[in-house]
């Protein structure tokens, strides 16, 4: 008989044989089990059928997470239908852009903005369901009802499980087509390069609607029957109360940054874990080394993407290099090219780009891969700067895309740009990224005002508050007579960079908002 490559359908083989074993568990001591797991997702995949949604119709989501948005995710998955995730900062004109371009068949969002997604979407093919920050709403209300056996859809693996959205090169978002089969070749791979079994517990406090907290900490727990103590977010103290319970954690490097800074987080607290893994952004070699001397662990840097989760990883046993993403993952193929697409050699940096089973297929909405975006013999080129030393190790030195990590979540500085730019008192705007102690990098804004104009920074960012997620705005922002440029006009965002290098030097490691 074909097996169904549907990723619910292989996250059940790895179930526990005991299905009221816990699969999450939250700080006020609440525990879910993978039986309610099955139920829950059941009764949610039945509810969007009985809607009239088929398998392939997309359900986009921007809720709170709960343990109800994990069975929202699975529901999509079980269903066949495409979820695409949606960061909770997200504002209507960022919202609008998501919607027209997805075209759900279903949204899901929290009870204060039902009214947003039904002005953005089509009432006639396009229905709007809620859940809060209790895990309650329309949606758990119309479930009540509803049984809770419902057979996992036949995939293929090459149909669309999840539509995650990157901004490439042009800081117009575009969706990253993820298949069942993409997913599952990779949690396969690291389930079994980070050792995960059924008596592991991991902490997860990264958010729900991103590559990192979603498809890979989720995964590598459905798809190794181990358990989640399920954090609401990223929050020191509670992360610390958590950690004497758990044997992995997954986090960005300023997770890392800010448990050091709280003296409470010492070996005692770290006693029961066995891996510390890093990703979405650099892990300064600094924090690696004293996190090494505060606990005695090391460690694990991997690297990844949204278009193609994970491509390289320190190893488990064996060396883990300071300031290195660790060799490629069993099964995929990493190189580094020079500008004319040919090898480097190693020590040599160059564009980095990978092809495997866990690359993505393309972006939604155009049916070929792009010239630009994969080379002819099939490779991803992942606009990341990088060299290979002799035995292998990846250091990633840089981005060829103009972007900006901060605190592990992407900004474009284009779109930023523009809604500064379409500012009455703004002539024009250049948006870099400054060495940030607790982001790792901050975003900063230099302006050029308009003659007459009278600019104030509180003016300005209000401006952006309503059209820009918050991790977006400016943290810094410098007016100054004109933007350095080349003789072809360009605008010198180099100079910028090294101008403004210093721009949060006066921070601290303890969060900051506003300028
Ligand atoms: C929140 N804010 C940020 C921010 N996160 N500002 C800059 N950078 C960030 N990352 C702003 C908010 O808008 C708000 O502004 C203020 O900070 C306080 O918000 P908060 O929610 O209380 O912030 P905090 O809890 O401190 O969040 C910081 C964080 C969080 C680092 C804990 O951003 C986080 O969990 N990041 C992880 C992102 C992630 O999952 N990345 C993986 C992408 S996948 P104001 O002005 O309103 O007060 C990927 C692939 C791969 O990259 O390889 O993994
Ligand atoms: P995203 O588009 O949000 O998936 O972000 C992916 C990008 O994050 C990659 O292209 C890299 O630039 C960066 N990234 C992820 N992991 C690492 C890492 N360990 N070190 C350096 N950069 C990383």
């Amino acid at each position: 008989m074909k097996s169904n490559d549907n990723l619910f359908a292989e996250f059940m083989r790895h179930f526990p044989a005991d299905r009221s074993k816990p699969l999450l568990i939250t700080p006020d001591g609440h525990a879910c089990s993978y039986a309610d797991a099955l139920d829950e997702s059941g009764r949610i995949a039945r509810c969007l059928s009985d809607l009239g949604l088929r398998a392939g119709d997309r359900v986009s989501v921007q809720v709170h997470k709960t343990p109800a948005a994990l069975w929202l995710y699975l529901a999509c998955l079980r269903g066949g239908f495409v979820f695409q995730p949606l960061n909770t900062d997200y504002q209507r004109e960022e919202l609008a852009y998501f919607i027209k371009d997805a075209k759900p068949a279903a949204i899901v969002c929290d009870p204060e903005r039902e009214t947003l997604f039904h002005e953005l979407s089509n009432r006639d093919t396009c229905a709007v369901l809620t859940l809060d920050a209790s895990g309650k709403g329309s949606l758990t209300e119309a479930c009540l009802e509803m049984p809770p056996a419902f057979r996992v859809r036949e995939r293929k693996a090459t149909d669309i499980a999840v539509l995650l959205y990157s901004s490439g090169t042009t800081g117009l978002p575009k969706g990253a087509k993820l298949s069942h089969g993409n997913l599952a070749a990779n949690l396969r791979t690291l389930v079994a390069v980070w050792g995960f079994g059924e008596s592991d517990c991991l902490l997860h406090a990264l958010p729900v609607y991103h590559a990192h907290g979603l498809l890979v900490a989720l995964g590598c727990v459905l798809m190794s029957g181990s358990s989640l103590a399920f954090l609401p977010r990223f929050n020191t103290s509670q992360v610390i109360a958590a950690l004497p319970g758990c044997t992995v954690m997954m986090g960005v490097p300023t997770y890392y940054t800010r448990l050091l800074a709280d003296t409470d987080f010492n070996k005692t607290v770290a006693a029961r874990m066995r891996l510390f893994i890093s990703g979405s952004a650099p892990l300064p070699p600094d924090v690696f080394h004293q996190f090494q001397e505060r606990t005695g662990h090391t460690i694990l840097e991997r690297y990844g993407m949204t278009e193609t989760c994970m491509n390289t990883s320190n190893p488990l046993q064996g060396e883990r290099r300071a300031g290195s993403v660790g060799p490629a993952l069993p099964g995929v193929s990493i190189r580094v090219m020079d500008d004319h697409d040919l090898p480097v050699p190693p020590g040599t940096t160059g564009h980095l780009e990978v092809k495997g089973p866990n690359v993505f297929s393309g972006y939604w909405g155009s049916k070929q891969r792009r010239k630009e975006d994969f080379t002819t013999d099939g490779y991803f080129r992942t606009g990341d700067a990088a060299w290979i030393d002799t035995d292998g190790y990846i250091y990633i030195a840089g981005r060829s895309r103009d972007m900006i990590i901060s605190g592990g979540l992407n900004v474009y500085p284009r779109e930023v740009e523009r809604v500064l730019d379409s500012l009455n008192e703004v002539a024009e705007s250049a948006v870099i990224g400054a060495p940030h102690p607790d982001f790792g990098e901050g975003v900063v804004a230099v302006i050029v005002s308009r003659p007459g104009a009278n600019i104030n920074a509180e003016d300005v960012l209000n401006a952006l508050r309503s059209r820009l997620a918050g991790y977006k705005l400016p943290r810094r922002l410098y007016v100054i007579d004109e933007l350095p440029r080349n003789s072809m006009g360009k605008v010198l965002k180099n100079h910028l960079r090294e101008q403004y290098a210093n721009a949060f030097a006066a921070t601290t490691a303890v969060p900051h908002n506003g300028l």
